[in-house]
């Protein structure tokens, strides 16, 4: 996985050079935000299981999937639903501290959406469920914190449409 650090760092050393005003730029914007990341990532932990609740309270819970036949239905599929919204705002939260999104890429996106079709787990649902998460973050961490986190939630939900 990279960060806002070794990802310019990274990109500076291949050509050879100091980093430039553009790349300074951004670690200037990185490091100005650190304290907001920190302290939103310490309120999402706190919460993190009352989020995913609320979040599937008003996305999939009497829809659908969570009907005798639907995706969810069984306490094993429910189970590995939240399971999976919480790996979600899990990493989400990763990658909003180390500001990039390598760590999706790497750990979470990868095989997922052929895994997810293997299975029927339906992707509009679940991409409602995390757009979801975005809304009942937000409302925990505030609406600095909560455009952060959405960036790395909605990178989650364009990697599996
Ligand atoms: C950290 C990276 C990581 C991810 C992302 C991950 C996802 C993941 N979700 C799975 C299953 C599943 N995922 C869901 C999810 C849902 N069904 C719905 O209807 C809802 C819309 C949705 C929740 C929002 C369900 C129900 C299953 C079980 C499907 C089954 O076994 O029939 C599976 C298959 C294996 C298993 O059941 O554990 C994987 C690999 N595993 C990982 O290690």
């Amino acid at each position: 996985m990279q960060d806002a650090i070794t990802s310019v760092i990274n990109s500076s050393d291949v050509q050879g050079k100091y980093l430039d005003a553009a790349s300074l730029e951004k670690l200037k914007g990185y490091f100005a935000t650190g304290e907001l990341r920190v302290r939103a990532s310490a309120a999402i932990a706190a919460n993190s299981a009352t989020i995913v609740k609320e979040a599937v309270a008003k996305s999939l819970l009497y829809s659908d999937v969570t009907r005798p036949g639907g995706n969810m239905y069984t306490t094993r599929r429910y189970a590995a639903c939240i399971r999976d919204l919480d790996y979600y705002l899990r990493y989400a939260t990763y990658a909003m501290l180390a500001g990039d999104a390598s760590i999706l890429d790497e750990r979470v996106l990868n095989g997922l959406k052929e895994t997810y079709n293997s299975l029927g787990v339906p992707v509009v649902s679940t991409i409602q469920a995390i757009q979801a998460i975005k809304e009942v973050a937000a409302s925990i961490v505030g609406s600095d914190a909560g455009k952060e986190l959405g960036i790395y939630l909605d990178y989650i939900s364009s990697g599996l449409s």
